[in-house]
């Protein structure tokens, strides 16, 4: 027998906020073959520029594991999401030129800048392992969510969107999220109080973000 962790606990009583992301009209439109091409080509260039971003946020992460976990064991979880990040900015060059999306002329939308200065100030050395680790399962998750779901029995994605699915939506990524969120749960449940708030604020400030996001790709800014 397993007690239910925080993650558990914060996704049902979040839940509309989460399928708020990960049940968006852009993403309920990738999965039901709908989706406009500009909205998947706008989304590609600002994402590409996000994940710059993500990099050294997530290498934030490791600093702080490597200072502040009491298991060796999550450095090595960490260190393979940097170094899949390497493999993703690739992905990311190769898909804009297959829809000829130029990257060195994309200029980031307001949301996306919103969204990077969050990660930005997750980055801070005063933000602690628990927030950050947090925060890296919620970014990773919300991903993986919403692509898996366009993916599942009964959806009918363009056929020229599928490998992005599957970046994403993948059995191996699920697993490694899975991983994230074990880590982040181990760690809240020895969390203080204050830490679990400060720790709750960050996740809906980063599901906010997630929702602003689509919304800018979308084209609704
Ligand atoms: C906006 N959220 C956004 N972009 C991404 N690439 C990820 C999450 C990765 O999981």
């Amino acid at each position: 027998e397993r007690k239910i962790g925080v993650i558990e606990t914060w996704s049902r009583k979040h839940r509309l906020l989460f399928d708020g992301v990960t049940r968006h009209p852009l993403v309920l439109s990738i999965r039901d073959g709908s989706i406009n091409i500009a909205s998947f080509k706008k989304w590609l260039a600002q994402d590409y520029l996000f994940v710059r971003a993500f990099v050294p946020f997530v290498a934030s992460v490791l600093i702080k594991a490597w200072k502040e976990s009491d298991e060796s064991g999550d450095m090595e979880i960490i260190l393979g999401g940097v170094a899949s990040l390497e493999n993703e900015i690739a992905w990311f060059k190769r898909e804009a030129s297959k829809w000829g999306v130029s990257l060195s002329e994309v200029v980031p939308q307001q949301a996306n800048k919103k969204y990077c200065g969050l990660l930005e100030s997750l980055m801070n050395p005063e933000v602690g392992y628990t927030v950050a680790i947090t925060a890296f399962w919620a970014i990773e998750a919300v991903y993986q969510e919403s692509f898996a779901h366009c993916i599942e029995e009964g959806s009918k994605p363009p056929p020229e969107l599928k490998e992005t699915c599957e970046r994403w939506g993948n059995e191996a990524f699920a697993k490694y999220c899975q991983s994230l969120q074990n880590i982040a749960n181990r760690r809240l449940q020895k969390a203080s109080d204050e830490e679990l708030k400060k720790t709750e604020v960050m996740l809906l400030n980063v599901l906010e973000h997630e929702v602003d996001f689509w919304n800018m790709s979308q084209g609704n800014v």
